[in-house]
């Protein structure tokens, strides 16, 4: 297992780098994690929400777990492990960042290109007519919330609106998961940084990229079922962890 400078001076001397992250990287902002002891609402556990039958029997429910994470990320502020990444884009000559949390800290950070394989908690989806639209309103005015596009009857759709997220049992979105793909199998230096690596495809990318010849790096506050499988890992903050990774040093 190598050591954090080996780790650092890897990513230095690479052009090709690609990145996944999960929900541990916005912990440190106060955006609670989906497993583990800060991952319950109320009772419930993600799998019990996160899906469309769930949406389907209690729409209502669903919405105040997505209004109440959106109220808790509209106070969030990206922190210092977004900001490492957004900095190691802009000195990597091909970077993808590729994450499964819909919290848009990535984005807010400065990072430019991020694939969402799970979606976006500020768009809003009508169920009736299809309409998409970003709403950054917390709290919604009304739960669960309605499509007020006009029809060419000049009547309002009124069609119920879902979080534009991607739930248990729907396909991410193809052309999001095909760029991560292609990143991952061309990368040299692959950084999964902050998930638990239990939820397919995503966890899939960083043995496609170990499978293509990439080194691997883990950084997460516990041990996954990746550890044992990538070139190096560290466990800890990626708050942390991640500014002595990308600190700017002699380019290998
Ligand atoms: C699909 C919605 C094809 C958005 C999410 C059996 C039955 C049914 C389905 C399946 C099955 N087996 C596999 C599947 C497929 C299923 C799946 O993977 N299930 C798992 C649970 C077994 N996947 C799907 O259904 C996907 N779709 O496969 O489509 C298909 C089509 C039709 C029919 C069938 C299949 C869809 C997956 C997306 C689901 N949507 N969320 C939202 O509300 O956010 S998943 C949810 O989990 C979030 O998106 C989240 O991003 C994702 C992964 O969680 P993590 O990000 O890893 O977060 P977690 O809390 O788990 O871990 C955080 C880690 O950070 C921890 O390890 C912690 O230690 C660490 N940490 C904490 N603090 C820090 C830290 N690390 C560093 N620093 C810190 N400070
Ligand atoms: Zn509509």
């Amino acid at each position: 297992m190598a050591d954090l400078e080996s780790a650092r001076r890897w990513l230095a001397g690479a052009e090709r780098i690609a990145v996944l992250t999960g929900a541990g990287i916005s912990a440190e902002s106060g955006v609670p994690i989906f497993r583990g002891p800060g991952g319950l609402w109320r009772q419930y556990r993600p799998e019990d929400l996160a899906t469309p039958g769930a949406f389907a029997r209690d729409p209502r429910l669903v919405w105040e777990w997505y209004d109440w994470r959106r109220s808790v990320v509209a106070q969030a502020e990206p922190n210092a492990g977004h900001l490492a990444l957004a900095e190691l884009e802009r000195r990597t000559k091909d970077f993808t960042l590729i994450t499964q949390n819909v919290d848009g800290l990535h984005e807010r950070a400065g990072s430019r290109r991020v694939l969402k394989l799970h979606g976006d908690l500020w768009t809003l989806r009508c169920t009736g007519c299809g309409a998409e639209r970003v709403d950054g309103t917390v709290p919604l005015p009304e739960l669960p919330p309605r499509c007020a596009l006009r029809l060419r009857s000049g009547q309002a759709c009124g069609g119920l609106l879902r979080p534009g997220v991607v739930w248990f049992g729907e396909s991410l979105p193809a052309d999001a998961l095909e760029q991560a793909m292609a990143a991952a199998a061309r990368a040299q230096v692959f950084l999964v940084v902050g998930t638990s690596a239990v939820v397919q495809p995503a966890a899939s990318l960083p043995l496609m990229a170990r499978q293509a010849g990439a080194r691997v790096v883990e950084i997460n506050a516990e041990p996954t079922p990746l550890t044992e499988l990538v070139d190096a890992s560290f466990l800890g903050k990626s708050g942390e962890l991640l500014p002595r990774l990308v600190e700017a040093g002699v380019r290998a």
